[in-house]
């Protein structure tokens, strides 16, 4: 079979097809539990913000950056896009019209910083990594983050496109607010892992949340332990879909501590779902809930799993891409 276009149905029920992109033909499961690669880097994120993502990363990490230069210049890139309508510059404004977005970054020794509700930046991961480096907090918000990026010498932009205020234009007609759909085609939240090939670790997440939000509202994705945690003693985790659900449940924190405790990361990741719809069942309830987690662990093991079927995510193992469909649990 020609490993450009393997195509793969796996036959579990609740299983999802596997769409290698590349010449790195497996099973879900096959990938989950290969081993790192001669002690080369490993990166995971969700959703398929293009090869760029994984492939900067990985270069970052092999041409001597660091671990936090690896994941804050792949995220930049989708916060660069203005074609993606969820994350950075072009992402859809709240009901105000006002962009405003939500990031984070967080290495494996638990050094942390966040940005929350940042208007006018198209980069609030670097943001987020000057509040980690310079500040002796973690979060910033609002017009305080801001006043913190225009002091650190960042641009004050428009983060609105001809797209994204023609399509809030077009929202505004009823205001019906309605978490978009989470599918590979609304491309999301990135939460983006990666591992040295030594085992350390780094994590970055950033968003420009739900569109038509309450100003003012984050979601999960600035929040350390929700939207993104990372331990270099166990691994790392990072979430997309309906941060409120995910915040309820400190889904990122509750994965690796699970990981920590000699769970498996696909299972870690399933044991914060099902506590989402155990806790909150209204979740359930709704036909259009999606959330889903990536988790990598420190032996290269990865859990990817959503809710409903839909997710995607990027994995770049020993600098082979691929761009998998998750694992789902409901149809
Ligand atoms: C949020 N989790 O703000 C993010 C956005 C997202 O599907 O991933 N939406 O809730």
């Amino acid at each position: 079979m020609k490993r450009r276009t393997f195509i793969k149905t796996a036959s579990l029920a609740g299983a999802a097809t596997l769409i290698s992109k590349d010449s790195f033909s497996a099973t879900p499961s096959e990938l989950r539990n290969r081993k790192p690669l001669g002690g080369k880097p490993v990166i995971i994120s969700t959703w398929d913000f293009g090869r760029a993502v994984p492939e900067t990363a990985y270069r970052t990490l092999t041409e001597g950056g660091s671990l936090l230069d690896a994941v804050e210049k792949a995220v930049m890139i989708p916060e660069a896009d203005p074609k993606i309508t969820s994350v950075g510059y072009g992402g859809y404004p709240d009901r105000d019209g006002k962009v405003t977005l939500d990031a984070c970054i967080m290495n494996g020794n638990g050094d942390c910083g966040s940005v929350m509700a940042l208007e006018h930046i198209v980069h609030p991961v670097s943001v987020a990594r000057l509040v980690m480096e310079k500040t002796q907090h973690v979060v910033l918000a609002g017009d305080g983050a801001l006043q913190f990026a225009l002091e650190h010498g960042f641009k004050k932009e428009n983060l609105l496109t001809k797209e994204s205020e023609a399509a809030y234009k077009e929202w505004l007609k009823t205001s019906n607010y309605a978490p978009p759909k989470a599918d590979s085609h609304n491309h999301d939240t990135i939460g983006l892992l990666a591992m040295d090939g030594k085992g350390s670790m780094a994590g970055a997440c950033t968003t420009s949340g739900m569109a038509w939000k309450v100003h003012g509202r984050v979601g999960d994705s600035p929040i350390i332990g929700a939207g993104l945690y990372v331990d270099s003693d166990v691994g790392g985790a990072t979430s997309t879909g309906i941060g409120e659900a995910v915040i309820k449940v400190a889904g990122s924190f509750l994965i690796v501590e699970l990981m920590r405790n000699g769970t498996s990361p696909q299972d870690a990741c399933r044991i914060a779902l099902e506590r989402i719809v155990h806790k909150q069942p209204k979740y359930a309830e709704r036909g259009d809930f999606l959330a889903g987690f990536v988790a990598l662990r420190k032996d290269g093991e990865i859990g990817a799993l959503s809710y409903r079927k839909g997710l995607q995510y990027s994995l770049n193992r020993g600098g082979v891409v691929s761009i998998v469909d998750a694992e789902f649990m409901v149809k």
